[in-house]
């Protein structure tokens, strides 16, 4: 028998090539072109990871990964299918396809852990929009909790600070673990936002299962806009903990699920930078890219969202 359930995963998307970059942007920006300086500047810092990003190749390993995990939870149920936001496929033509292909009703995924009105809430949105209304449409909004993906950073938290204090003969009370997401506007707290506190959850819960000493969350990535941004921005954190005393930092990019550019610009080459002029020990843990224990989490949040329908 043909999939019933449609699940609709979503993710930001990157240019496929360097050519696309000033599309992407633009996409990014509400179809308002980049003025050549900022497109120079995204431009190099593609440029300075090797070209394009691994992230549309980890998002695919991610979808792959998700069916062969709901496939042995139910053979045969359940139908995925990628949309993402600012690059092909866009998620509305993939909502459509996915409605389209006979399944009874379609759950949404977005492939990043905590909800904002202004992340996650704008990639359902635009799915809902384009989901013909007699095929029923809900989502899971959040997995800042999912037990897989809690032990996943727990267990990559306590490796590298093992090898971090070990390599760089550092008290563990001279280092701090910051927990780390996307940056957004401010704006989006005045409505109550659940983002903020949703990092500080997966943090803490972490932090108690590492039985971290010092702990902290930080924000990374923050867009070149005149808009206000959460803070404390991970560039303004590093200095103070330098001025009191921290020796080393150790940097859990809990907000994201794969390596791309604000992994690998953001933290490894801009971050880092930063940490060495403050003379402080830098590392950072691994990103899920091709966790089947992710997976395996991520497919049974999505049984469970199904299960709770009936
Ligand atoms: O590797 C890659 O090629 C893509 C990396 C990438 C990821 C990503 C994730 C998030 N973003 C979020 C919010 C915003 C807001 C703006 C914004 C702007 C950019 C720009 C690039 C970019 N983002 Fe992104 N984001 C990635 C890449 N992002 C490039 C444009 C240049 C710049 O500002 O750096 C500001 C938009 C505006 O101008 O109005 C807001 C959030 C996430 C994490 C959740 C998710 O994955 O959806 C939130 C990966």
């Amino acid at each position: 028998p043909q999939p019933s359930i449609g699940v609709l995963v979503m993710a930001y998307g990157t240019p496929a090539s360097p050519e696309q970059i000033e599309r992407y942007y633009t996409h990014i920006r509400h179809g308002r072109k980049p003025t050549p300086e900022l497109l120079a500047e995204l431009q190099g810092r593609y440029q300075a990871i090797g070209g394009i990003s691994p992230l549309m190749h980890h998002t695919h390993t991610q979808v792959r990964g998700i069916q062969a995990a709901l496939d042995t939870l139910a053979p045969g149920r359940y139908r995925t299918s990628l949309g993402m936001k600012h690059a092909a496929p866009f998620l509305e033509e993939s909502a459509l396809a996915l409605a389209q292909s006979g399944v009874k009703q379609i759950i949404g995924l977005v492939l990043a852990p905590h909800y904002s009105s202004m992340s996650v809430g704008e990639y359902m949105q635009r799915a809902r929009t384009a989901i013909p209304a007699e095929i029923p449409f809900t989502a899971v909004e959040s997995w800042h909790r999912a037990p897989g993906y809690l032990e996943y950073l727990t267990e990559q938290v306590k490796q590298a600070k093992e090898h971090q204090l070990r390599e760089s003969g550092i008290a563990e009370e001279r280092l701090e673990v910051l927990f780390t997401a996307h940056s957004l506007p401010m704006r989006i707290l005045a409505q109550g936002d659940p983002y903020p506190t949703q990092l500080q959850e997966t943090a803490q819960a972490v932090a108690t299962a590492a039985q971290l000493q010092h702990w902290s969350i930080a924000w990374q990535s923050a867009g070149r806009t005149a808009d206000p941004w959460i803070g404390p921005s991970i560039l303004d954190v590093l200095p103070e903990l330098a001025a009191q005393g921290v020796q080393g930092v150790l940097v859990c990019p809990a907000g994201f699920v794969s390596d791309h550019l604000e992994v690998l610009y953001d933290l490894d080459i801009e971050t880092i930078q930063l940490a060495q002029s403050l003379q402080l020990a830098f590392a950072r843990t691994a990103l899920p890219n091709n966790d089947a224990r992710v997976f395996a989490t991520l497919a049974d949040l999505i049984q469970d969202h199904v299960a709770a329908q009936d």
